[in-house]
């Protein structure tokens, strides 16, 4: 079958011809729908994580996949060919604290697809060793549901975490308008009653915010960001601030547009470090969380929202053999929604 694989960081993925995994057991080889192209997925192929990630390379990349069930091993249940399912990406070892408490994709020894020993998705098939990690997305097109097993479910799970803080006098502050930051915007407005204030570097993500349901958009190659959140919020402030870029520069303004008792989520891994104004965030009782992907039941949750058919998936479709032109689309910022792989 066809694989996208890195063989050397900081080289192009190679387009290679490999054997088509057997299932064994529990484990399900799946036909790929869709790959989502991950910013992750940049970072882990310039080699910036190969000290903790520690992967033998070549590998398949890609750890947002959706597809169909090609052929089951013998201890598989509930699945037969033909199914649509959606891969969990966030493999873990199933015994550990964290793995038990629900969030496998904190781990303590991840296996993730695509950047672990296991191949992901950038494939014609993928090999899932277990049919626990799969969600059934029955009647789905795999080329919307693939998005929402990342790009979708990450935003998910912050906003899960900060909607409780919210209320309608309340302003979020979104940074980013990607593949994360377009679900970011839908969830808010669809699971709270705060208005939603998008940064954007151009204006194809403004009028993609526009459309997503953002409130506000603020431009900032355009605008200085913090005299137009005045103007917008006037004395108030935001309450919360979901950083889907986490760059020092995004993270140092999120920080400073924070009210009293505001909270500020880092979701993106795009900066290293950002400086915390101790007096200020300890006399405002600042909140600074952190929120990873998103964990089996979530996933199921978020495909359960999709099929209510009120949350858009938009997708940059791009064949397997142009996953060079996706990535290089994808760190341009000219994508719009989430790039895919299609077979
Ligand atoms: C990938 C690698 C490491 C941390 C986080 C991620 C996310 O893209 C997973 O959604
Ligand atoms: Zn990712
Ligand atoms: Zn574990």
């Amino acid at each position: 079958m066809k694989t996208a694989r890195l063989h050397k960081y900081n080289e192009s993925l190679q387009l290679d011809e490999v054997d088509l995994p057997k299932p064994k057991g529990e484990g399900v080889t799946i036909r790929v729908g869709a790959a989502g192209v991950c910013h992750s997925d940049i970072h882990f192929m310039h080699g910036e994580w190969k000290d903790t990630l520690r992967v033998k390379l070549p590998i398949t990349v890609g750890h947002e996949t959706a597809g169909y069930v090609e052929e089951v091993g013998d201890s598989v249940q509930g699945l037969a060919k033909g199914d649509v399912v959606a891969v969990f990406g966030g493999w873990g070892c199933g015994i550990c604290e964290f793995c038990k408490g629900g969030d496998e994709q904190l781990c303590i020894s991840p296996k993730w697809p695509g950047l672990s020993e296991y191949d992901g998705g950038y494939a014609e098939y993928m090999h899932v060793p277990t049919y626990r990690f799969l969600v059934k997305a029955k009647g789905l097109d795999p080329k919307h549901v693939a998005p929402l097993t990342d790009a979708g479910l990450t935003p998910y799970r912050a906003v899960k975490k900060v909607r409780h803080l919210l209320n309608p006098n309340s302003f979020t502050l979104v940074f980013g308008v990607g593949g994360l930051g377009c679900y970011a915007i839908q969830y808010l407005k669809l699971l709270s009653p705060t208005s939603v204030i998008s940064v954007v570097r151009n204006e194809a993500k403004a009028r993609l915010a526009k459309e997503m349901g953002s409130d506000y958009i603020i431009n900032s190659r355009e605008e200085d960001v913090k005299s137009s959140l005045k103007k917008i919020t006037g004395d108030h402030r935001v309450d919360v601030v979901l950083d889907m870029v986490s760059s020092k520069e995004t993270l140092d303004t999120g920080i400073a547009s924070l009210r009293k008792k505001g909270t500020l989520v880092l979701v993106g891994l795009m900066g290293n470090s950002f400086d915390l104004p101790i007096f200020r965030s300890v006399v405002n009782e600042y909140s600074v969380i952190a929120s990873l992907w998103g964990n089996y039941n979530e996933l199921g949750e978020v495909i359960g929202l999709y099929r209510t058919g009120r949350l858009k998936t938009p997708v940059s479709q791009f064949k397997l053999s142009e996953v060079g032109k996706a990535i290089e689309n994808l760190e341009a910022g000219k994508i719009q929604g989430r790039a895919i792989l299609v077979p």
